[in-house]
């Protein structure tokens, strides 16, 4: 196993001259395994490592300078939106938030100004579909960088820089540390020069994630491709229940035939995930409030991706840093229900939510 390197500094053979490490903020051995674990599995050639997802996040808006324009699903994590609109707006970067599951209309979008396209698929809480294959043919003839955030799919079950994408981020946090114990996050991705700017970066602002949760997260990666199995077992499952209990209204998971991504699922995805998303029949706010207090299995709580079931109420958690407005226009309702299917006995999670619904 690889050993934690719980170590700042590294003995030098004379001034200047030292033997592969020199100081824990560029690199770290317990890091550097873990990083080029997570290039392998997105079949890229450099893995780099952040303290957080946002943090990754943060590296990337770093390539760029006051009056680059992003172009971003209008449908993706609070905290991005967050960091992208008091933050980064306020250092002269500009953020457009559209629909980019339709093509032509992403491709009207572009000004000359535009730099990157951000995408989430699925997205987060929608699990809405982007073709990434679409889009990054279409960015790349403009010369923009197209980033994909991964974290909702994991590599096991999408792997974006195959379809052209750029640059792959992850929420390491996720499905990919899998254990809810660790708070990370990744940027993989093959160009040479783009690399060596975010390790610059990684490095300059140093945001870098410790050796013990380095190691925790390359555990987690030894069971990702079974954790996912399952977590896509239950999704369906839990999907199906669902979409034929007389009391839910709009179930969105993309494994359903009535989803409108599912097709561009089927080619896009090995499976379909474990987040599922769904309303009760009349959008009753109560309703919704007294569903995600009465669970029993399922925890309430942020977050997504562990071996525990999860519930999220993405109004009031992690997507109230999005104004109400913003997030109705693109659909995310207040009585919206977020699960994150966890890799328990399906049977108790089916009999949770029959309870909690009742
Ligand atoms: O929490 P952090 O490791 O900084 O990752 C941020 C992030 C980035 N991208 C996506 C798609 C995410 O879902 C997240 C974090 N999301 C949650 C905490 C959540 O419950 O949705």
């Amino acid at each position: 196993m690889t050993p934690i390197y719980q170590t700042s500094t590294y003995v030098q053979e004379a001034p200047g001259k030292h033997k592969g490490y020199e100081y824990s903020r560029t690199h770290n051995p317990t890091r550097t395994a873990l990083q080029k674990a997570l290039a392998a599995l997105e079949n890229g050639k450099h893995g780099i490592c952040y303290a957080s997802g946002l943090a990754a996040t943060d590296a990337v808006l770093k390539l760029f300078k006051p009056g680059d324009e992003i172009l971003a699903t209008n449908d993706l994590y609070g905290g991005t939106y967050r960091l992208f609109v008091r933050i980064f707006e306020t250092f002269g970067l500009k953020f457009r938030f559209i629909d980019l599951s339709d093509p032509a209309q992403v491709e009207a979008a572009l000004t000359e100004n535009t730099k990157m396209l951000w995408l989430e698929t699925p997205t987060n809480p929608l699990l809405r579909l982007v073709d990434i294959q679409a889009l990054a043919a279409l960015a790349k003839t403009r010369g923009i960088l197209t980033v994909v955030d991964n974290t909702f799919a994991s590599p096991y079950l999408q792997n974006p820089l195959d379809l052209g994408a750029d640059i792959v981020l992850h929420s390491v946090t996720k499905y990919l540390g899998g254990h809810s114990d660790t708070v990370m996050g990744a940027l993989i991705l093959n160009d040479d020069e783009l690399a060596q700017r975010l390790a610059f970066i990684q490095n300059a602002c140093g945001a870098v994630p410790g050796p013990q949760d380095c190691f925790l997260v390359l555990r987690g990666l030894k069971t990702l491709h079974i954790r996912m199995q399952r977590h896509c077992e239950n999704a369906r499952r839990v999907a199906d229940f669902l979409q034929n209990h007389p009391k839910v209204g709009k179930v969105y998971y993309p494994g359903l035939e009535n989803h409108p991504g599912h097709e561009l699922a089927k080619r896009q995805m090995r499976d379909f995930g474990g987040m599922v998303s769904f309303e009760l029949k009349g959008d009753d706010y109560e309703e919704s409030m007294r569903v995600m207090s009465g669970f029993h299995v399922f925890s309430l709580a942020e977050s997504l991706g562990g071996v525990e079931s999860l519930c999220t109420h993405p109004a009031s958690m992690t997507h109230a840093s999005i104004p109400k407005s913003e997030r109705e226009k693109s659909g995310l309702k207040d009585t919206l229900i977020r699960l994150s299917v966890g890799i328990e006995d399906v049977e108790d999670l089916i009999d949770d939510l029959t309870q909690a619904i009742r």
